[in-house]
C-alpha cells in the first residue's frame, strides 16, 4: 500500500506520518517512511539545490523535482512495495502539480504528465491532504523559511486551492482533513480511513 501525505508547508504531514507509522508498526506491518524531495542520496543533493540554493528557473525547478522523484520511486518506493511494505510518503506528484503547476503557474497538466513519465505511472492508493491555510502554515513554520516557503501568501493560496481541486476530482482516492484540528483527532480520522491494510 502506498500512502502519500500532501498539504501546504506546516500542515502537519511529518507529525501524522509518524503517528500512523507507530500505529501500523505496532501491529506488525513493515512500514517505510520516506519523503520528496530528498528520499535518496541523490535526492538529498537535489533537495539542497532546490530549497537552499540560489535562483532556479521555474521549468528547471519542475524538472529537478521530477528527477528526484524518478530516482526515489525507482530505487526506494517500488522495491519497498514489491516486498509488501506499506510506504508512507511525505509529498509526491501532487506537490509538483500544486506548487510548480498552480503556484509557479506552469501548466498543471504538463507537470502531472512529467511526473507520471518519471514514475512510470505510479499513483498512490490513498492521498491524505492536510488542508492548512497559508497563514496557519506560516505561523507554524516560525522564522525559518526555505526558498519555496518564502513565496508570498497568494502563491500559497493558489497551491491550497489546487490541492482541494485535485481532491474534489477524485474523492475515492483522497482523504481531506482540516489541518487545524488537534493532532490526535487527525490521527484518528486517518487511521479509520486506512483501516487494517
Ligand atoms: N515542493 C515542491 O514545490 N514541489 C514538489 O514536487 C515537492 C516539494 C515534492 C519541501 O519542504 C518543499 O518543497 C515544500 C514544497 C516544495 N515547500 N514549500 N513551501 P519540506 O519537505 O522541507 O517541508 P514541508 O513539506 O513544507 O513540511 P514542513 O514544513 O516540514 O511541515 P509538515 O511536515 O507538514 O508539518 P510538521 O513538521 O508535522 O508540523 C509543523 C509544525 O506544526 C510543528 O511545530 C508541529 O509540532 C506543529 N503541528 C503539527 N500538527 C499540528 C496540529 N494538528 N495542531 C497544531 N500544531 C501542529
Amino acid at each position: 500500500m502506498f500512502i502519500a501525505f500532501e498539504g501546504g508547508d506546516g500542515a502537519g504531514k511529518t507529525t501524522q506520518i509518524e503517528l500512523l507509522r507507530e500505529r501500523l508498526a505496532a501491529v506488525g506491518y513493515d512500514v517505510v517512511v520516506t519523503r520528496e524531495p530528498g528520499g535518496t542520496e541523490l535526492g538529498a543533493d537535489i533537495r539542497q539545490v532546490l530549497l537552499h540554493g540560489g535562483d532556479v528557473a521555474p521549468r528547471a525547478e519542475a524538472l529537478l523535482f521530477a528527477a528526484d522523484r524518478a530516482h526515489h520511486i525507482a530505487t526506494v518506493v517500488r522495491p519497498a512495495l514489491r516486498r509488501g511494505a506499506i510506504v508512507l510518503q511525505d509529498r509526491y506528484i501532487d506537490s509538483s502539480v500544486a506548487y510548480q503547476g498552480a503556484g509557479r503557474e506552469l501548466d498543471p497538466l504538463e507537470i502531472k504528465r512529467l511526473s507520471l513519465w518519471a514514475t512510470q505511472d505510479l499513483v498512490p492508493d490513498l492521498t491524505v491532504l492536510l488542508d492548512v491555510t497559508p497563514q496557519d502554515g506560516r505561523r507554524r513554520r516560525g522564522q525559518v523559511h526555505d526558498r519555496l516557503e518564502s513565496e508570498q501568501d497568494d502563491f500559497h493560496a493558489r497551491v491550497r486551492e489546487h490541492y482541494l481541486q485535485l481532491a474534489a476530482a477524485e474523492p475515492g482516492r483522497y482523504l481531506v482533513v482540516d489541518a487545524s484540528l488537534p493532532r490526535e483527532e487527525i490521527a484518528a480520522i486517518v487511521a479509520e480511513r486506512v483501516g487494517r491494510p
